[in-house]
């Protein structure tokens, strides 16, 4: 029976091979362990997407909404320094076309707990969107198989969750269609500055899910297209 179901649990992972998570914080030029210092998200074994933006999911994407955060680490990074998400796909990319970007949010009382940054506190701190040339959008995630960004030198100091997410657009075109992937680290900031982070959403509530850069065609275009608009708030670069 166990053997049985291992060779069910490889044939299906193969099966959803088109789907992936943010497992791994990339932090100090290091990739860390899958699960260490990210949240484990409910798509740990499907790696399905979130696709409904008004659920609790689209927040942090937790296995266990009680236990998840405090069965985490906590990073320590530098206000300044280089971090990221390396997705499950090592060695190969994103394999859906997309929209990626990062937020953050203080998390009171601690960045492993549960109740962190559930109202409107998350802010942009980067962006890839695609690029529009030659009456074609051109996606950064067909070169890439993981993101990396600056935390803004001028956050201060503090607990903090950093959201990783791709939009993948390659269903979008009717409501719902889109697919999140996202995952949330759990990081202690450290040497930050005196910035007032902003503009600030809350997840559920960034989108509505009629955004110009969610709901889209994206195979065919109208003639005066004039680009893609990124859904959610303008970064905040510190
Ligand atoms: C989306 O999530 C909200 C909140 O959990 C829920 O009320 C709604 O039924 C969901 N919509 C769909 C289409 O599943
Ligand atoms: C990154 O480096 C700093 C400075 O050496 C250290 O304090 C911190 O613990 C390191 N972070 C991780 C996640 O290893
Ligand atoms: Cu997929």
């Amino acid at each position: 029976m166990k053997t049985l179901l291992a060779a069910l649990v490889v044939l299906s992972a193969q099966f959803v091979g088109a789907h992936y998570t943010l497992p791994d914080l990339i932090a100090n030029g290091t990739t860390f362990a899958d699960w260490l210092y990210v949240r484990e998200t409910a798509n740990h074994y499907s790696n399905g997407p979130v696709t409904n933006v008004t659920d609790e999911a689209i927040r942090c994407y937790e296995l266990d909404y009680t236990t998840t955060a405090g069965d985490t680490s906590i990073a320590t990074v530098a206000a300044g320094s280089t971090v990221g998400f390396q997705g499950s796909i090592f060695n190969d990319d994103f394999y859906h076309p997309g929209y990626f970007s990062a937020y953050m949010s203080p998390a009171v009382p601690a960045a492993n707990s549960a109740s962190a940054a559930e109202s409107s506190t998350w802010f942009k701190i980067w962006e890839d969107p695609p690029v529009y040339e030659n009456g074609e959008l051109v996606f950064p995630s067909q070169t890439i198989d993981q993101i990396t960004f600056t935390i803004p030198k001028n956050l201060p100091s503090g607990q903090y969750l950093l959201r990783g997410e791709q939009i993948a657009l390659h269903v979008a075109s009717t409501y719902g269609g889109a697919q999140f992937y996202l995952g949330c680290a759990q990081l202690t900031v450290v040497d930050g500055g005196d910035g007032t982070p902003g503009p600030t959403v809350s997840f559920p509530g960034a989108y509505t899910g009629y955004e110009p850069g969610i709901l889209i065609n994206i195979y065919d275009l109208p003639a005066d297209y004039p680009g893609y608009q990124s859904p959610g708030p303008a970064v905040w670069s510190g």
